[in-house]
């Protein structure tokens, strides 16, 4: 009897915002080896490469089925001749020299333990391993100084190292709700981040706050900050002005809401009594804060629900295809030269002309 054996030759389009990524990932074997790479990349100071194997990954995460030979990746896009090498080398070894290698490179490890600590980025990590510096106990024991960010991670280095499950998030968003509406009844908070996206785990936690009625937002983060503060629920808190000014947020707003305080990232203590279960009696949790006014509101919930891949390829897409600015504020349209307004997703995909993407299918 003759056998047909059928093999599926996959396709996508190239960018991830076209695309729909469900936390099914059917290739997670091939894309924790690239996501791997990618990271190793980042941690080297090589973002360009970084960008390249994560794109790889974000391609593999939403293919239908498992890949069983290279040769049905043939007409997919971002899949370049190294993360092709990788992926032939699982496929036909079980594994691949160079992940191996990476995994098990000193570097890699030095490198992921010190960058593990809240508020150390890959350049103090590298300074500190030129100093000799190899891991926790070493640093500690360095007398060096560290800054209020990095003193709290590293007291809670192992609290902030394993994952926030999602009842963990919903008791967080507990006292986070009770805290908006105690300072300023009518405000609103959402859950943002990879919870949004359906998630089960994440290394933190992430909300927006806004009010309904724009300014009413102006003022609320300190007030939040201390009514948390004031109840305990705070290790570590740092509120930082709105960052719209800086890195690739693209064009500048008027100067006239600079003084709005934005964001706050903080370590919240979870205690027994909100978490419910656990040996100890609370445990660290690294929970972000952002307030927005409402007429930003749908350009900050689309910019902070990820995934981070998803984000840098919405910007991408605006900009290449549409001429477009996009960023956690604002639509620019640079043919038009004016704000394209938005009060909810599904209109920004529509001014983008991408078909609407639901949170739970950007996991790219
Ligand atoms: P996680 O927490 O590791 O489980 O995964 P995510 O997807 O929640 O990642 P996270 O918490 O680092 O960031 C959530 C999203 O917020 C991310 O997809 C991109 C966005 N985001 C993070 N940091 C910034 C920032 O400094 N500025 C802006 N505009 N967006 C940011
Ligand atoms: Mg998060």
């Amino acid at each position: 009897q003759l056998q047909v054996l059928e093999v599926v030759v996959f396709s996508a389009p190239s960018y991830a915002c076209q695309r729909r990524t469900t936390l099914d990932n059917h290739n997670a074997i091939l894309t924790d080896a690239l996501s791997l790479l990618a990271e190793n990349a980042e941690l080297s100071g090589e973002d360009g490469r970084g960008v390249a194997f994560r794109r790889a990954a974000g391609v593999l995460k939403g293919l239908p089925e498992p890949v069983t030979a290279v040769t049905q990746l043939v007409g997919l896009p971002c899949l370049g001749g190294h993360s092709l090498r990788v992926v032939k080398d699982i496929l036909e070894n079980g594994a691949s020299c160079e992940v191996e290698d990476t995994k098990q490179s000193e570097r890699f490890k030095v490198l992921k333990v010190l960058t593990g600590i809240f508020g150390v980025g890959v350049k103090t990590a590298e300074r500190w391993i030129q100093e000799g510096i190899r891991g926790l106990q070493q640093l500690q024991d360095s007398g060096r100084t560290l800054n209020r960010a990095q003193q709290a991670g590293l007291q809670h280095y192992e609290d902030l190292n394993q994952h926030v499950t999602r009842s963990e998030a919903d008791a967080v968003a507990a006292v986070v709700e009770e805290a908006v509406a105690s300072v300023l009844p009518g405000a609103r908070m959402t859950l943002i981040g990879g919870f949004r996206r359906g998630k089960l785990t994440g290394h933190d936690v992430d909300f927006l706050i806004t009010h309904p009625e724009e300014g009413r937002e102006v003022g609320l983060m300190p007030k939040v900050v201390s009514w948390l503060e004031s109840q305990g629920f705070l290790l570590y808190q740092k509120t930082t002005k709105n960052s719209y000014l800086e890195g690739e947020d693209g064009p500048a707003r008027p100067s006239s809401n600079m003084d709005r305080f934005e964001r706050c990232f903080s370590i919240f203590k979870l205690t027994e009594e909100v978490n419910g279960e656990g040996l100890k009696p609370w445990r660290a949790v690294r929970v972000d804060l952002v307030v927005s006014p409402i007429s930003q509101f749908a350009f900050a919930l689309l910019g902070w629900t990820g995934s981070k891949l998803f984000e840098r390829e919405l910007r991408r897409w605006a900009g290449h295809k549409k001429a477009m600015s996009l960023s956690s504020h604002a639509l620019y349209d640079n043919t038009q030269r004016r704000y394209l307004r938005a009060s909810s997703e599904e209109e920004i995909f529509a001014h983008l002309g991408l078909e609407y993407i639901p949170p739970s299918e950007r996991n790219a």
